[in-house]
């Protein structure tokens, strides 16, 4: 999509998401005309259900994660000359008609990151409670306040695109790096609201991974910040 310009790519990780996934492409295609799924090893029809919508796809016969799907959708999204993506999830919990408000907030911002926040005061409380713990906590950790550190629905321009190209985490600590990276680099994040749905979906995090994972990621971002910022000191010698 264009926007003064601007090319614009919507990208969406699916990952054995064939109940929801058309339904979604059908909300997206009405915000944004160019559209790429990256299915991974998906074991139901995921892919076919891209090809019906007509959408570009990359689709692999095993799974990688989903940072790695997303580093694919930068690599594409920059070889075909996209100036900016916005990623969404496919199953449902990301409201696609939010796409115009991320739009609206990069052309005013041209932030290299924007994240969609939800409201936790919509959470239910047995939700809320770990959440906001979670929020206090790794805000504490990078120095930031930091609304919602979980979420996968982002405007992310070039220069980011290329940047977490180097990561090396294919998995869920991958969207976690990237905010640890922009504070590193001190480039601003921008934040627009999104409502907070919760359907039938059921994660494929696991929950254990969630709550015994969580200081480690604490200080993964931690460390990115250091290491980031002493190698910009290091280059600056
Ligand atoms: N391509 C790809 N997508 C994935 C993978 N794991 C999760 N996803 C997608 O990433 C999005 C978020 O995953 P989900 O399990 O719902 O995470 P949660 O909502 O944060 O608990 C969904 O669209 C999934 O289909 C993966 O290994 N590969
Ligand atoms: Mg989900």
């Amino acid at each position: 999509m264009s926007m003064e310009g601007e090319k614009v790519l919507a990208l969406l990780p699916a990952y054995n998401e064939a109940a929801h996934l058309g339904g979604v492409l059908e909300g997206v295609k009405k915000q944004i005309p160019d559209i790429l799924v990256v299915d991974d090893g998906s074991k139901d029809n995921t892919a076919e259900i891209a090809r019906a919508a007509g959408v570009e796809l990359l689709s692999r016969g095993y799974n990688c994660g989903k940072g790695q799907s997303l580093k694919d959708g930068y690599s594409w999204a920059l070889e075909h000359g996209y100036d900016a993506v916005i990623m969404l999830d496919s199953d449902g919990q990301h409201d696609p008609a939010c796409i115009k408000d991320f739009l609206a907030k990069y052309h005013e911002t041209h932030a290299p990151l924007i994240i969609g926040a939800r409201d936790y005061g919509e959470i239910p409380l047995r939700r809320r409670i770990p959440n906001i713990i979670g929020r206090a906590l790794f805000s504490a950790a990078v120095g930031m306040d930091i609304p919602d550190n979980q979420s996968g629905y982002r405007m992310l321009d070039r220069k980011l695109m290329e940047r977490m190209l180097r990561s090396e985490e294919s998995r869920y600590h991958f969207e976690v790096e990237m905010i640890a990276v922009c504070i590193a680099e001190n480039w601003p994040i921008e934040w627009v609201r999104i409502p907070t749905i919760y359907a039938d979906e059921v994660s494929s995090q696991n929950p254990l991974d969630q709550i015994f994972g969580f200081p480690k990621m604490c200080l993964k971002a931690r460390r990115i910040i250091k290491e980031t910022r002493q190698e910009a000191c290091s280059r600056q010698k």
